[in-house]
């Protein structure tokens, strides 16, 4: 929708930063995004939009935004050096960059094959369904062979194994029901900073007051007093504790009988194996290694059975440990033997509504199955999560010589230099690369390396519609927009390039033929093959869908944009009794016995820290940061913001550090420096680093790069050795470090 003020025209449309998706209103002069305000009249959102949501015109705008397709200038291995004016690149025409860059990738598939190749795929690419739809066919087109990282094994790559371990399919993920729920326990989330993850909910805050207000409870366990415990209960816990908290639940739900055993039997199998193994894991011998207090476990076992809408809700605390599959995987059965899963305000599944979802179900999750099961990375054996291998052995699958090593890489909407273990050793793998290309708003500590920079057009400058995270959403909700403005200068959306690269790689292999041949059929209908195609059909046959005419007034792209601008609500609530749909197990019933869980238990007893290494790093997200990406906006940075670590006040006298001093952090794997600022808001023995700092991209973002700070992944493991088995998610909170005073 728009209308015309004076100052300027006003579009309806939602920021795509983070999850919840708030409704925003772009005001538009002269074909320039000038600035944007929360969209008053989003029946979800109603008025609220974060400082990062509102920046964002910023971003757009910024002159140090790449606008046109770049080409390195300097030599190959001197990079992480290169400081002229200009960066080391030079603007040339899209058809010069995209003959070349085809015609090099191509030469690399003839003579190494598909195996040659990496796409490296970050966090804001989720955020764009043909970003994800168009880089699907892309690896359709080079085959099970290609090398496909994503910002996912530093996230939620456990959350999908997880499911599939539980649910037979990755993609059945649970959501808190938070607008019904009586007991909410938050464990490694802290939701009122990063506004919720792997759940949608705007103004999630409010919700959770909402939940007080109702004379309900909110509990978060966290080793921090993070800004979510402040304004609720909290529950400090030893970082990486979790997997013992939830295994001390689950001992005294059925040590103490609280669990209705027919209700298990009914949804799930395996409720005695899961027994037996909770077992030795009575609270009394967990509490030493989360230091909760036996007492307080027991009470809130009880609870969590009692009240009668309950739910359990952990994310990235809970997924970047030692063992996030497992932590992920008891998070899920505390949930269901508490009684709590699929049910009113307990914890959910969302459904897109579609004809066939449940046979599509079983067939996709079959075939990732397989894939998990079948495919292994070349360095370390891991397996394949949604087709993609750890981030974290990039830098070893480029240096390792061999069949599959990678020798061009492409990276789209990301920086794996900041946000994956060992930057450093990434760096030095990044110059070896015979063809490097980024697709970014900017040339960012990654980009840096590359052969060729490629301007991407920011989330106002493409039409989208949220297609992962529809069923992440308590209440089922559909809005989609066009683009606000015409991107700027030379910038394209990512698919068109995707695209464009795909029709110049030609009939290379037999899924580029199988699309080429695709693209012609449809073109005889006058059709061209895009992802909005896909996506209008998915909104066309979901819920609330036109189906094609056959349910008037239903819902298309079209009409989503042109009739519901502020989007429409589908339901008040999720349906409960899903279960039995979703799961794609034979029965419809939760599968809790798997070998891999039992292994992943057995290792908790040999578990060790180092000594020279007494204390425990963690991360904590800050509510003017997006990761390592927003770092470039004035309104974002005001008062000379910088990177600080969080210490606790007994520590720092032990260190015989005050407020502002410098404090040399060091791991097993590397050390930093940054300023503390002491408190009493944190665990004893735990120090909380922000990661996406230290940015040096070279020919990008000035403001970023003058701020300073310390990459806080120089002190994390890329070995294979410390990845986790069952995901490869990298480690990054309760790493061994230890601390001492550098300078005030
Ligand atoms: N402002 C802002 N918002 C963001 C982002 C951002 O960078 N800035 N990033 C977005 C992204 S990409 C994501 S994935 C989401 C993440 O969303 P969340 O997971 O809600 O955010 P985090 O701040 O990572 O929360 C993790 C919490 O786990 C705690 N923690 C660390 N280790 C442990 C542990 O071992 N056990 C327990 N119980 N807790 C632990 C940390 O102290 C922290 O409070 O946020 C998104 N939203
Ligand atoms: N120590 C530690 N490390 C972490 C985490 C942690 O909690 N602790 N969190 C991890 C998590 S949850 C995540 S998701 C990862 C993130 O890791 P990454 O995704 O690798 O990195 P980001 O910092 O999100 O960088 C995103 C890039 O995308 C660009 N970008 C923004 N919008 C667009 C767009 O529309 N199109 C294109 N093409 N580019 C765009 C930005 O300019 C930026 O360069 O970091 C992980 N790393
Ligand atoms: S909370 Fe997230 S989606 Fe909402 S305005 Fe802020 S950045 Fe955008
Ligand atoms: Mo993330």
């Amino acid at each position: 929708m728009t209308t015309e003020h004076k100052a300027g025209v006003h579009k309806t449309t939602f920021c795509r930063i983070c999850e919840p998706l708030c409704g925003m209103i772009a005001t538009v002069e002269d074909g320039r995004l000038t600035a944007l305000r929360p969209d008053k009249d989003h029946p979800l959102s109603a008025g609220f939009a974060c400082q990062k949501g509102v920046a964002f015109s910023e971003i757009v705008n910024d002159p140090d935004r790449v606008t046109q397709p770049l080409r390195r200038t300097g030599p190959k291995g001197l990079r992480a050096s290169a400081s002229s004016a200009d960066g080391g690149f030079e603007p040339i025409s899209w058809d010069e960059a995209m003959s070349d860059i085809a015609a090099r990738l191509a030469d690399i598939h003839r003579r190494h094959g598909s195996g040659a190749v990496g796409w490296y795929y970050g966090n804001p690419g989720a955020f764009s369904y043909s970003h994800t739809l168009s880089l699907t066919a892309f690896m359709l087109g080079f085959g099970p062979k290609l090398h496909v990282f994503t910002a996912g094994s530093q996230d939620v790559n456990n959350r999908f194994v997880a499911s599939q371990l539980l649910y037979g399919s990755p993609l059945a993920l649970p959501v808190p029901d938070i607008l019904r729920t009586d007991l909410l326990v938050v464990i490694g989330a802290n939701p009122v900073v990063s506004h919720g993850s792997v759940l949608t909910v705007p103004r999630i805050k409010d919700r959770m007051h909402d939940i007080i207000k109702r004379g309900g409870r909110v509990l978060v366990v966290d080793p921090r007093k993070t800004e979510t415990a402040a304004q609720f209960e909290w529950l400090g816990i030893v970082p990486d504790g979790d997997a013992y908290l939830l295994l001390s639940l689950l001992n005294v739900m059925f040590g103490d009988n609280l669990v209705d055993r027919a209700r298990l039997a009914r949804q799930a199998d395996g409720g005695v194996w899961l027994e037996q193994l909770a077992r030795p894991f009575g609270p009394e011998v967990t509490a030493v290694r989360t230091g909760i207090d036996p007492d307080t476990v027991r009470a809130l076992a009880r609870d969590l059975v009692h009240t009668e809408r309950a739910a359990v809700y952990g994310r990235v605390g809970t997924s970047i440990g030692e063992n996030g599959t497992l932590t992920t995987y008891l998070l899920d059965a505390v949930n269901l033997v508490a009684g709590n899963l699929d049910v009113a305000g307990g914890s959910m599944f969302g459904r897109f509504g579609l004809p066939g979802e449940r046979l599509l179900g079983k067939l996709g999750g079959a075939m990732l199955r397989a894939i998990y099961s079948r495919r292994r990375s070349r360095i370390g054996g891991f397996p394949s999560v949604l087709g993609s291998e750890p981030a974290a052995v990039m830098a070893k699958e480029i240096t390792t010589a061999g069949r599959g090593q990678v020798r061009a890489l492409l990276v789209s909407a990301g920086n794996p230099v900041l946000s994956v273990p060992n930057g450093t050793e990434l760096e030095t793998a990044l110059e070896s690369l015979e063809l490097m290309v980024g697709i970014d708003l900017y040339v960012n500590e990654t980009l840096a390396h590359c052969d060729y920079v490629l301007p991407a057009a920011s989330m106002y400058e493409r039409d989208d519609f949220p297609l992962p995270f529809q069923t992440l959403q308590p209440t089922p909700f559909r809005q989609a927009t066009e683009p606000v403005v015409a991107p700027r200068g030379q910038a394209r959306a990512e698919w068109e390039i995707i695209d464009d690269l795909t029709s110049r790689l030609g009939r290379r292999t037999p899924g580029f033929a199988m699309l080429a041949t695709m693209r012609k059929a449809l073109s005889l209908f006058g059709v061209r093959m895009t992802p909005r195609l896909l996506v209008d059909a998915v909104i066309r046959l979901g819920e609330g869908g036109d189906r094609y005419g056959l349910r008037r007034g239903g819902l298309s792209f079209a009409r989503l944009t042109a009739d519901h601008p502020h989007g429409v609500v589908l339901a008040p609530h999720l349906r409960e009794g899903v279960l039995g749909d979703t799961v794609v197990y034979r029965g419809g019933r939760v599968r809790l016995r798997h070998d891999e869980i039992a292994a992943e238990i057995a290792k908790l007893a040999r578990r060790k820290t180092p000594d020279a290494y007494p204390m425990r790093l963690i991360g904590m997200r800050e509510a003017r940061s997006e990761n390592s990406w927003m770092h470039n906006a004035p309104l974002l940075m005001r008062g000379d913001r910088n990177q600080h670590a969080r210490i606790h006040v007994d520590d720092a006298a032990a260190a015989g550090v005050v407020d502002g001093d410098i404090v040399r952090i060091a791991s097993e794997h590397g050390e930093i420096e940054v300023p503390v600022i002491v408190t009493k808001d944190i665990v004893t023995g735990v120090v909380a680093v922000p990661h996406g700092w230290g940015h040096k991209g070279t020919a990008g973002w000035r403001l970023a790069n003058r701020a300073g700070g310390a990459n806080v992944n120089q002190l994390m493991s890329s070995d294979p050795a410390d990845i986790e088995a069952l995901a490869g998610m990298a480690r990054l909170t309760g790493v061994p470090i230890r601390v001492e005073r550098v300078a005030s």
